[in-house]
This record gives structure tokens, sequence and C-alpha cells, in this order.
């Protein structure tokens, strides 16, 4: 019934009712939780859930000797216990509590039928301690709310990090005061390219988050024990920035914000005044962002310019660097001492290994799980993010009536088949620097939250699973947990990819999809392969 499964859940005679009688009492230390299960639970039952008195049944949040993202639960005919190791764990227990309640509990309404819980013990503990997801909103802008609501949709399912893209070739999203012309200009393009044939929307697309919406994201993330993990990438996919402010580029022309997808050429030249200019913005990122980590990209940057730039060479020259891969792997360095010197780890693609990289640095891996397993032998914490296994922009299926498709498939039983552990580094001491694992909604041909819907789910559902839970795995199980859980999804309103009937989904018709050739994709595989193992 619950997803992510819990490490332990036996089922008790009985049941618990809970209505608008219910009472809530917590630990002063656990007030935050309280005020969350009350605020989500009071329109359903119609009560108050305030601190009770004797003989009236009470659901008792309260601290316990366990890991501080551990807790147990205990429903009974009685009342409700909960006991953690932490305001997390007691979070976590609370998501678990939902779940033991009919759907009509995720509704904002009062329920029409009584909502009676199982009697229930459940202990849990979750596998990793980073659960990450990478939610681009460069490609395409996402309205505050629907950040905010997909913050919700990370917490029901138990994840604690949002690795939040902000800035890419097609788009600036956030509020750097020092530099207005970032947002001013950066923030909109003329138009998107809408499939693989060349065509282009014709309209408009931009937005960008201002530095309060950026401070309430982190707030409303943080009561929900998830941290915003903040991107601002570099040096390639800077083209909205370089739109800006000509003078970070190396063409020294004036170029407009991207409007097409895939690797862009235009990337920050290696001048003094652009990497101060860059430290300058994460002056205020830091501000606003409390996560001890910080990502600066790093990946897919086409050294064509550099090669050709004279300012480029002689800083080769100077440096006495081979060529320009050591170019952007001291421009990476000068980021990571930067962020060392203010007490944060620099996270970065798996590009970042190429070149020589500082110990402390995260590397979060994404080509297939070569980066995964070079990372961790090289002794640096991984953030697992195999593009093959979870990135949720890739196509669901080889439907024709599938959205737009992207690369490989990756279905549903694809992604609960994942472990953050690489099969490469089971046994082997280097899986220790496996810190968990990062799902990834890449927006480039997701232009909404409708769509975004339909990407992430269920799929976010086995992706949680794989990190919360013990590695074992049973489809049939996780498949019939996934039904009761579905119906939690439809009561939020959440419009998730179903598997029978037809595809709901077109919201542009006649866009032709490029097909997944694997001839292609096995290519890219084999190039990855060759840069990844002989560096
Ligand atoms: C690769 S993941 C990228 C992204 C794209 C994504 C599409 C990574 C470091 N780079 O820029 O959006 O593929 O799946």
């Amino acid at each position: 019934m619950i997803v992510p499964k819990p490490a332990h859940y036996e089922a008790r005679p009985g049941c618990f009712v809970l209505d608008r009688r219910t009472a809530l009492s917590a630990d002063p230390a656990l007030g935050d939780v309280a005020a969350w299960l009350r605020s989500e639970l009071g329109p359903v039952t119609g009560g108050e859930l305030l601190p009770g008195g004797p003989g009236q049944e009470t659901i008792t949040l309260g601290l316990a000797d366990l890991p501080p993202e551990a807790y147990r639960l205990t429903v009974a005919p009685g009342g409700i216990t909960l006991e953690a190791g932490s305001a997390a764990g007691a979070f976590y227990g609370a998501q678990t509590l939902r779940q033991l309640m009919p759907p009509a509990a995720f509704r904002r309404a009062a329920a029409s039928e009584p909502l009676e819980l199982p009697a229930a013990y459940v202990e849990d503990n979750p596998r990793f301690a980073w659960r990450g997801a990478i939610l681009d909103v460069a490609r395409h802008f996402m309205t505050k709310a629907d950040v905010l609501r997909f913050i919700d949709l990370m917490a029901m399912h138990k994840l604690n990090v949002l690795h939040f893209h902000l800035t890419d070739d097609q788009g600036w999203r956030i509020e750097i005061k020092r530099y207005p012309r970032l947002t001013e200009i950066g923030s909109w393009r003329e138009e998107s390219q809408v499939g693989w044939d060349g065509a282009m929307d014709g309209r408009p697309h931009g937005g960008f988050y201002t530095q309060d919406d950026i401070r309430e994201i982190v707030a409303y993330a943080a009561r929900r024990h998830i941290s915003v993990v903040p991107e601002i990438d570099l040096p390639g996919h800077t083209q909205s920035a370089i739109a800006a402010y000509p003078e970070l580029g190396n063409l020294g022309v004036q170029i407009g914000v991207r409007t097409t997808w895939g690797v862009g050429v235009n990337v920050l030249n290696v001048e003094d005044a652009t990497i101060e200019f860059f430290k300058n913005i994460f002056d205020e990122v830091l501000e606003l962002f409390p996560s001890p980590y910080i990502c600066v990209g790093g990946d897919e940057c086409p050294k064509d310019q550099w090669r050709a730039s004279p300012s480029a060479q002689r800083r080769i020259a100077e440096l006495g660097l081979r060529d320009e891969d050591e170019l952007q792997s001291w421009y990476i360095r000068q980021f990571d001492d930067y962020l060392t010197e203010r007490g944060r780890r620099l996270v970065g693609w798996d590009e970042i290994l190429e070149g020589g990289l500082a110990s402390g640095a995260v590397v979060a891996a994404w080509r297939a799980e070569l980066g995964a397993v070079a990372a961790a032998r090289a002794g640096h914490d991984v953030l697992n993010c195999t593009n093959t296994s979870v990135y949720l922009d890739y196509r669901q299926s080889r439907r024709e009536d599938e959205p737009t498709p992207f690369r490989t498939v990756l279905s549903l039983d694809d992604v609960y088949a994942f472990d953050p552990v690489p099969a490469e580094l089971r046994g082997d001491p280097a899986a220790k620097h496996v810190l968990g694992a990062q799902c990834g909604i890449w927006t480039e041909l997701i232009d909404s939250t409708r769509h975004v819907d339909y990407m992430a789910f269920p799929r976010l559902a086995a992706f949680a699973e794989t990190v919360w839970s013990a590695p074992e795995r049973d489809l049939t199980d996780f498949r019939s947990r996934l039904d009761a859980h579905l119906a939690r999804l439809s009561a939020i309103g959440v419009e998730y990819r179903r598997e029978s009937g037809p595809l709901p989904w077109q919201t542009r018709p006649g866009v032709p999809g490029k097909p997944a050739d694997p001839l292609e994709w096995q290519a890219i595989l084999d190039s990855w392969t060759a840069n990844i193992r002989n560096p």
C-alpha cells in the first residue's frame, strides 16, 4: 500500500477512525511537523486536530532514539503513535500515516466517507541520504506555484533534494540584483523549437523567479525537509547570460537567447572579468540557498570557441595547460576554490572529472553508469543520475501517440529496476561514495506542468523506491502498491501517465518525434565510454 515501500510493515487487527474529534499532540521539537499535518488534514476531517483531553483518540508525535530520518509508526484502534529520530523522520512518518488513509484524505475538502486507517506497525529508514529530483526550469519556465506543488509531490515520495536547474542557453531564471539584464534580457527567448524537424512555435517564452520567490521556494521546501541545490551552469550552457552581457562571450557580438535544443557552442570566455562576474552571481546565490552543496554545471562545454580564441589560447599558455580540456578543468577549479572558501561543496556533472578535480567536489554522474563508476573509483562522492535509468524526459514507450519522443525508451519498470549503486561497484569499497541518486526532469520538450505530470508520474514513484527502500526488487508487489498510489495521485489532481486506453496527451498534434535510433544512441554511449574510460 505504501510507496516507497517501508523497511518493515506489519498489518494488525482493527482500524483507527480519523474524524473531526481526533486530537493531535506533539513534542515541541516536532511542532512544524504537527502544523503540517494539521494543515493537510484539517480540511479533510473538518476538525482542528488540537491537543486533546484524556480519553480522546489522539495522534501522538514524539522523539525517540533513532537515526535522524527513521521513524516508528503504530496505528491502533485507540490511537496513533509516531516516534522519530528527528523532525525529518517524523515528517516521513507523517507521509506514511497519510498513505494509510483512503485517497479521499488527499483532497482539500471534507471526506464524504469515514477515514479509516488499518491498524499497523511500521518501521522505516531510508537507504540513501540523497534522494533527489532535477527540475529544469530553464528550458521551460515553471511558475512558482507549480514549483511549490512539485515540492509537495516530492515530499509525498520522501525525496529530499531539489536540484534546481536555473540557468541554461535557453533561459536565465533567477534574479541577480547586480546584473539585472540577466533576467531582463536572458529570461525570454523569441520562440522555441518544437520537434526534431526544425519546426519552431513562433511565440515568445520566458519567466524568472525574483529573489523573494526563491526565498519562498527554499523555505517551503525546507519545511518539507527538502533542500534546494541551485545549479548555475557554466562555462557551457550560458548563452542566455551571454545574450544579456555579450562581454561574457568569445565572439564580442550580440547574440540572442537560444531558441533551439542540443549542445550549444556559445560558452563563456576565460577572462578574469568573466570569472569575477560569475563569482559575483554566486555571492547572491549563496545568500539565497543555505544548502551546503552548490552546482556549477560543468557539462557539455564544446571547446570550438576556445580553440579559435587568441585570449583563451594565451590563458592556456600562461597557465602551462595541455589543452582546452585542462582549461575547462581550471575553470571549474576557480569555482571549487571559491565555494570551498565559503564552506560549501561544489557539485558538477561528470564531465568535471576530465582533467582532475578537487577531492571535496561531488560528481553528478549522468552519462550511463560510466560517470558514477569513474567518479567513485577516483574517490569522489557521487550522485547517481544515470540518464539511461532515471531521465524522466525520455519517452515512456514506443507508442505513436506518446508526446514528441526523446531518446531511448525508459519505462516504469525500467526505472524501478534502477539501483543507485552501479552493478560494477557492488562489493567494491568505492560504493560508499554513492550518496544517492537524482531523477531528471529536463524540459526541452516539456512545456507545461501537465506535461511534467505526464512524464514524472508514476515513474518518479518507482524512482523514489530505488533511493528509499531496500535494494531487493519485487515488481509485482510494487505494481500492486502502485494501484493504491495512483488513486492518491488522482485525488491530488496529478495527470500521471496511464498504461492503457488512449494516452490523454497531445498538446501539439502533428509534431513529428525523432525516433530513437538504436544505432545513433549506441554511438553516443560509445563516445562517452571512450571519454570516461580514457580521459
Ligand atoms: C543532457 S544532464 C543534459 C541536459 C539535457 C538532457 C536531456 C546534462 C548534464 N546535460 O542539458 O537537458 O541531457 O535529457
